[in-house]
């Protein structure tokens, strides 16, 4: 090409942009720096470009811990995560945890490439041919497509309101491959784009509803604060300790509000659970749903007294769908706490002493229990004497995160560990679903910088195992401990047929996950003690390297379902 040529298309070009730098402009417009996903046709360019733009982007194994990833990011800072996937095979792989996040209201964007519009709808057999916005739409709180580049701003904005605002959740983008080498004029490709001013708008309580349920509060004998994660995710941490300790009422966290205060607070009930939840005569939800997760608010957990709900909650349809809420306060946490807090004024009486000093005795008692189990140093191990080392390295370290997924594994390690401080517990959540570890634990060390320790049963690791290659790569401060008892439960079922096919609960016995890690250049450790295992998790914690130890856990010492077997349906009519 001539000089003169080549300079004119370069000058021409110079006042163009395309859609695959407005996805990136628009993104960087709004403070989205992060992209958790899969290259593939047709977004890879789009990965290399956002790189180049100086945006992170953190490419996984499979899109479904990508989208793991991407739904924490979104709980543990108050925005979207970003998940980007191919078209159909891929974009099914991230909706499951798309529709994870709208379950448990964290602020997710799932962008999928899609294939062509003309050829899908007239179903024409097109390269990865799906109608992706339609099957999206009941996964998440709102479904958007768009299909020319000078919506591509629109587009954002709108995926970002839907997902931060109200109740957060996930959303999904739906964006054709034709449309990232769609061209305008930069000026307008740049006019297009859309700052999204106060995405998540507070949302005053009223103040006759506050008011009610400070004289439900005030009236109550045996009060009592139940901390979801919501209260977690609402960022109000001082506003709500503020509130508790101001109230003198003892408080339940749920898994992921486990350290918003203290475990190890005066009025923390966590270990006089069934008391609390029995005895309470009024019962403040704040962040917390009465799903399956609180017996629903009625049945044995929660006793014969007679009971007062009052429920702090940014989603007014939240209200009486289990029980009667006697005192809805509407609004988002930040400012319902607030607003309760100048309502309560400077001459509150804390809730009456006695109930407290039960409370205390109950959690002391069940502590006491607790605490020579936790000393053992048996090998194999079992899961309290593991837990009992674990423990202390979070008691010495309470910025690291932890992230925590299992059956056994899981409700065993929810109650030994005490957490310190708020947002540090990422778990299964409202469907205890396995598979969010590694994603979870890659998006904590990116988004927080701060270490991450993975406590995984072994099924539980084998839903994203592969992601330690990710961890390797991009060299993330992470310990994976497996805690593997050869199974899903136990590792001692056997095959009722006396055929050769292990039960299926039953795993490789004597497997060794710390040589996964091994083969990526991770440092990887068999932990058959208590001891083995506190000195190699420190030095791991420590190092800020990638770890895997493999802690040999008794294949006996589970039991089905972990706490919740009573939820497994089993036949009384056959043996197992
Ligand atoms: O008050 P009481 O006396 O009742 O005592 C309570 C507390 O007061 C007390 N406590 C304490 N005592 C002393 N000290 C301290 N510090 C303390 N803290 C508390 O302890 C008791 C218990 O307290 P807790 O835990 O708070 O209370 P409780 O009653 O358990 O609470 C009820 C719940 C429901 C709130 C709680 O149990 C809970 O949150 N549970 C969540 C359970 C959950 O979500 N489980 C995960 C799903 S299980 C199953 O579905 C699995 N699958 C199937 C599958 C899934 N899930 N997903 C997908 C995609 N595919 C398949 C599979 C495959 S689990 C699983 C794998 C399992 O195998 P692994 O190898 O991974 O794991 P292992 O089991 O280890 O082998
Ligand atoms: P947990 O499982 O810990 O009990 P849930 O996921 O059941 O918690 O409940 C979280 C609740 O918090 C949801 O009902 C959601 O609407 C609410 N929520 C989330 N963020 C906010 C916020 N910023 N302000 C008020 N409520 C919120
Ligand atoms: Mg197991």
């Amino acid at each position: 090409m001539a000089e003169a040529a080549l300079k004119a298309e370069v000058a021409e070009t110079q006042d163009l942009t395309d859609g695959f730098s407005l996805v990136i402009d628009a993104m960087k417009l709004n403070g989205l720096n992060t992209i958790y996903g899969v290259p593939g046709i047709p977004i890879t360019d789009l990965g290399r470009h956002a790189q180049a733009a100086g945006i992170r982007v953190l490419s996984f194994r499979h899109e479904q811990n990508a989208g793991y990833a991407a739904a924490i990011a979104g709980f543990l800072t108050k925005k979207p995560g970003v998940c980007l996937t191919v078209s159909a095979p891929g974009f099914l792989n991230g909706l499951t945890a798309l529709a994870h996040a709208t379950t448990n209201c964290f602020p997710m964007i799932l962008v999928s490439g899609s294939s062509e519009r003309e050829i899908v709808d007239l179903q024409q057999g097109d390269y990865e041919e799906m109608d992706q916005l339609a099957i999206a739409k009941p996964l998440c709180k709102a479904a958007y497509r768009v299909l020319h580049a000078q919506d591509i701003g629109i587009g954002f904005a709108r995926a970002i309101r839907a997902a931060v605002s109200g109740r957060p959740g996930g959303v999904y983008l739906d964006l054709p491959a034709k449309l990232f080498a769609q061209v305008i004029g930069a000026d307008a490709g740049a006019k297009s784009l859309v700052k999204v001013i106060d995405a998540a708008p507070a949302q005053l309580p009223a103040p006759a509803a506050v008011k009610r349920a400070l004289d439900v509060l005030k009236a109550a004998k045996r009060p009592l604060i139940i901390l979801g994660k919501g209260a977690a995710y609402a960022q109000a941490d001082e506003a709500i300790r503020a509130l508790v300790e101001k109230s003198g009422v003892p408080f339940l966290p749920m898994s992921m509000a486990k350290g918003l205060l203290p475990d190890t607070h005066a009025q923390c009930a966590g270990a006089a659970r069934s008391t609390v939840l029995k005895d309470s005569d009024v019962v403040m939800l704040v962040g917390a749903r009465l799903n399956w997760l609180l017996s629903h608010g009625k049945g044995k957990a929660w006793g014969e007294a007679p009971k007062k709900f009052i429920q702090v909650d940014i989603e007014p349809k939240e209200m009486d769908s289990n029980v009667e809420i006697a005192a809805p306060v509407v609004g988002d946490i930040g400012s319902c706490v607030s607003a309760l807090l100048d309502a309560m004024g400077g001459s509150w009486s804390k809730a009456p002493a006695d109930w407290m000093g039960a409370v205390t005795a109950k959690r002391d008692e069940n502590v006491a229990k607790m605490a020579p189990r936790l000393m053992n140093n048996k090998s194999p191990m079992d899961y309290h004497g593991a837990l009992g080392a674990l423990r202390t390295i979070i008691k010495e370290r309470p910025d690291a995160i932890l992230v925590n997924e299992g059956a056994n594994t899981l409700d065993l390690a929810r109650g030994v560990i005490d957490m310190y401080k708020p947002r540090k517990r990422l778990d299964v959540g409202t469907w205890g679903v396995m598979g969010v570890g590694m994603g979870s634990a890659i998006a904590a060390a990116v988004e927080t910088g701060h270490p991450v320790l993975a406590i995984e049963g072994d099924s539980a690791f084998g839903f994203s195992g592969m992601e330690v290659e990710t961890i390797c790569r991009y060299q993330l401060p992470v310990c994976v401990v497996i805690f593997n008892n050869d199974g899903i439960y136990r590792g001692t079922d056997q095959n009722a047929s006396g055929g050769k096919d292990p039960a299926p609960t039953v795993f490789v016995k004597g497997s060794r996950y710390d040589k996964m890690m091994e083969a990526f250049g991770g440092t990887g450790v068999n932990a058959t003690t208590p001891d083995d295992l506190k000195r190699t998790v420190n030095a791991a914690m420590d190092s800020g390297k990638p770890t895997l130890i493999n802690a040999v856990i008794d294949p006996a010492a589970g039991s089905e379902s972990g706490r919740i077997g009573n939820l497994n349906p089993q036949s009384k009519l056959r043996k197992k």
